[in-house]
């Protein structure tokens, strides 16, 4: 073996494929690095319980909202590790978001009024549920700005859809789910007249301004938004906030709070006290208590009315109906958050040290006697708050949002002006624990939190300040995501992580195990409308078809060569390539782009995608494939050729490269010996339990398509090599070499794997 692999290696060094050295330990002691490095054994600890080894992978994946940046952020716990962006509402050109056409075609959808709006305020992420738990198959994210909705498929974590809400001007409340993702709810945010486009002056607020709750229909089958079933619930203009759906008992409700319901309009310019006044006069605010299920009934017996062509039942219906109520909720709420068990609403009022836990079966109870205390402007009955409230517990300064443990009865709640997290229990109403976070936290997210079985374990501070944390990079600031280890009865901070794209208001986070992306695409398909793209070839059926002054090319990647190589266009046509990566291979993702003209495309294996041009300036533009994902990837490469109108050629040749015989044997012998590598590799694979190692049989795969590929390759070189055409025997021979430099690529990997995870000698 020793001597096959100097021999490999000098080969295959050739080819551009490196070995890693081993790693060689220093013969520091642990109390040694401790001392070095001025760690406490607390830290020891802490580091000790986020470490995850190379090779192992974390226990659970965040979604993170990444706030203005429109994307969403992806990384692990408890390493904290990044593991990927997911493009959204924002373009993003590594993946190719709004830089192909399938991806321009989604973030069309998100267009307002026919404009483009590339960007998102995004605040809330939600995981698709089946029966109250995370299921792992979706992921929703509203844009607060923007009133939008994005759907993310969980199978290759890119951007489905974008749905515009047809009523609002902006939204907070999204996205939050129902128990079986029936609805994914979106509440509006600062009021504002519902029709499209109407003016009304702020004299009229009251009258004409309204907030609304919207209950958007997801298809999980098409796994697609259905904007048609979808409805909304009018309501007055009371600012509403975070939502939350009921389960268990208070299935079928939701929760919507709201601030600002003194209805004040501001005016700072005008010498009028500020909003910031005005909206905190009273003590209290409301929260809006919603029968969902009856409201969807009602659509469907009509009694809607249809506002932008969307169904929405007015207060007045909804009064009518009983299907809307409101509850007093101290000073300037925020968080809203249904118990795991559904038995509690558990709402924070910023200006208040109290959370107040709300009884859904008082609620009920009060509703059916028809005890009401009064009635709000709108008509709408108002539920008193004590007939309402479990119990209120005086948990800090500026309480926000809510969590739960896998404990029952046990929260976490966020102490934005305390910079604490607070732990207590919402049965009982008794504090039991407090940390200090670092600083001003929002939301705080623990593992699988809002689902009806959180799993407990670890919490995230999601903080609004980073201040003193970390290296400073500048005015502005990474934001900064803290670990907290809740298992015990206190809690322990184990680890900071910032984050460069802000601001991630809320997160959520799933166990692993339950999330199964897939590692390719069957071969042709549109990942933005998970069908078969127009535009896709199989190998050997490449071509260019001109259409008048449209020109589409139907070409293919696969390492490490663009078919075709070559396009000739006239100025001023319009280009189409169509993309489809021929790979089988995990991980063997081709980019691609022509110099200057603003496209760009990711294909992993099995995608097609397509790029859109007007070839408006004559002249010449190299393409290429943008992903190092081969030793010859920098030769993946091609032409583009705009031609002036009329251009006619004169004499062509091509430069040749003068090859002799020499060279052609020199390329001959160097084939053969790299087939004698093979073949030990392939001996060696075939002589373990390869076959144990669903990874192996992968790459095994791969390594043989590959090497298929060098399949009439020789009576090629050797046609040549008889008519004493050296230069062409001599490269059809060196592309022989080539795939066999892949496929011993692969094989070696596949060695290494195999040897460094204990496969077993098979007889
Ligand atoms: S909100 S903390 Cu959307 Cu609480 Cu930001
Ligand atoms: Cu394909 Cu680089």
């Amino acid at each position: 073996m020793k001597q096959f692999n100097k021999q490999a290696t000098s080969l295959l060094l050739a080819a551009g494929i490196g070995f890693a050295a081993s790693a060689a330990w220093s013969a520091d002691s642990l109390q040694d690095v401790l001392k070095a490095r001025g760690l406490s054994q607390q830290d020891l600890l802490a580091a000790a319980k986020t470490y995850v080894p190379t090779g192992k992978r974390d226990e659970f994946v965040t979604f993170s909202s990444g706030g203005q940046s429109g994307q969403v952020i992806v990384y692990g716990i408890p390493s904290m590790r990044i593991l990927k962006y997911i493009a959204v509402f924002t373009p993003e050109p590594w993946q190719g978001y709004g830089f192909d056409e399938s991806s321009k075609a989604v973030l069309a959808q998100g267009k307002i009024d026919g404009k483009d709006i590339t960007w998102g305020d995004t605040h809330h992420p939600a995981i698709s549920e089946t029966n109250g738990e995370y299921d792992g198959q979706f992921l929703f994210i509203n844009d607060k700005a923007n009133p939008r909705l994005a759907v993310i498929d969980l199978r290759d974590f890119e951007t489905k859809q974008i749905v515009v809400n047809p009523i609002f001007k902006s939204e907070h409340g999204g996205a939050f789910v129902s128990t079986n993702t029936e609805y994914v709810i979106e509440a509006a945010q600062y009021a504002a007249p519902l029709e499209n486009k109407k003016f009304y002056p702020l004299e009229e607020f009251n009258e004409k301004y309204r907030g609304g709750v919207t209950y958007w229909k997801f298809d999980r089958k098409e796994g697609r938004i259905d904007t048609k079933e979808s409805f909304s619930l009018e309501l007055p203009p009371y600012s509403q906030d975070l939502s939350d759906f009921g389960k268990g008992p208070s299935e079928g409700w939701s929760f919507t709070n709201s601030f600002c319901s003194e209805r004040y309009v501001g005016g700072i310019e005008k010498g009028r006290p500020p909003y910031e006044a005005g909206c905190s006069a009273k003590d209290t605010d409301y929260m809006h208590v919603i029968n969902w299920k009856k409201a969807a009934e009602l659509v469907k017996a009509g009694k809607a009315k249809k506002i932008n062509g969307h169904n929405v039942i007015m207060m007045e219906t909804a009064v009518k109906e009983g299907i809307l109520f409101l509850i007093p909720e101290p000073k300037s709420p925020h968080g809203a958050d249904v118990s795991p068990d559904g038995k509690f609403i558990i709402v924070a009022g910023k200006l208040d040290t109290h959370v107040s836990v709300y009884s859904f079966e008082k609620i009920q109870a009060a509703i059916k006697a028809g005890k009401f205390d009064s009635k709000d402007p709108y008509g709408i009955p108002v539920i008193g708050m004590k007939d309402a409230l479990h119990t209120q517990v005086s948990l800090g300064l500026g309480p926000l949002h809510t969590q739960y443990d896998s404990k029952p009865c046990i929260a976490y709640t966020s102490l934005y002006v305390d910079s604490q997290v607070g732990k207590w229990n919402y049965c009982e109403g008794k504090v039991l624990d407090k940390l200090s976070v670092h600083y001003n936290i929002g939301h705080l997210m623990t593992m699988e939190g809002d689902s009806m079985k959180p799993a407990g374990k670890y919490l995230v501070a999601l903080n609004k300040l980073s201040i003193d944390r970390f290296v400073p990079v500048g005015p502005l600031q990474p934001q900064s995501h803290q670990l907290i280890d809740i298992s015990g009865d206190k809690m322990q901070l184990l680890y900071d992580m910032p984050l460069p794209l802000g601001e991630p208001h809320y997160a959520v986070s799933i166990d692993a195990k339950k999330l199964k992306p897939a590692v390719r695409y069957k071969v042709g398909t549109d990942s933005r409308t998970d069908k078969p793209h127009p535009g896709k070839v199989r190998a050997g059926e490449e071509k260019i078809v001109r259409n008048g002054k449209k020109v589409e090319v139907f070409a293919t990647l696969i390492r490490s060569h663009i078919t075709p190589e070559t396009i000739e266009v006239e100025v001023g046509d319009e280009v189409t390539i169509n993309l489809t990566n021929l790979e089988r291979a995990q991980d063997e993702t081709h980019g691609f782009t022509v110099s200057t003209y603003n496209v760009h495309a990711s294909a992993e294996p099995g995608k097609t995608v397509a790029v859109k041009f007007k070839a408006d300036k004559e002249g010449v533009y190299p393409y290429y494939c943008t992903e190092f994902c081969s030793a010859l990837h920098l030769e993946m490469q091609g032409y583009l050729l705009v031609k002036p109108k009329g251009w006619k050629p004169t004499k062509m040749t091509l430069a040749k490269g003068n090859y002799t015989e020499a060279d052609y044997k020199a390329t001959v012998k160097k084939v053969a010996d790299t087939q004698v590598i093979i073949d030990s590799v392939v001996a060696y694979i075939t002589s373990v339990n390869y076959k144990d190692f669903p990874d192996v049989v992968a790459m095994v795969e791969d390594a043989f398509d590959q090497l298929g590929k060098t399949k009439g390759l020789k009576e090629k070189h050797e046609g040549y090599a008889a008519k004493k055409d050296w230069e062409s025997a001599n490269l059809w021979a060196e592309q022989i070499w080539q795939y066999q430099v892949k496929t011993a690529d692969l094989g070696l990997r596949a060695k290494t794997y195999l040897e460094q995870n204990g496969a077993k000698k098979v007889k």
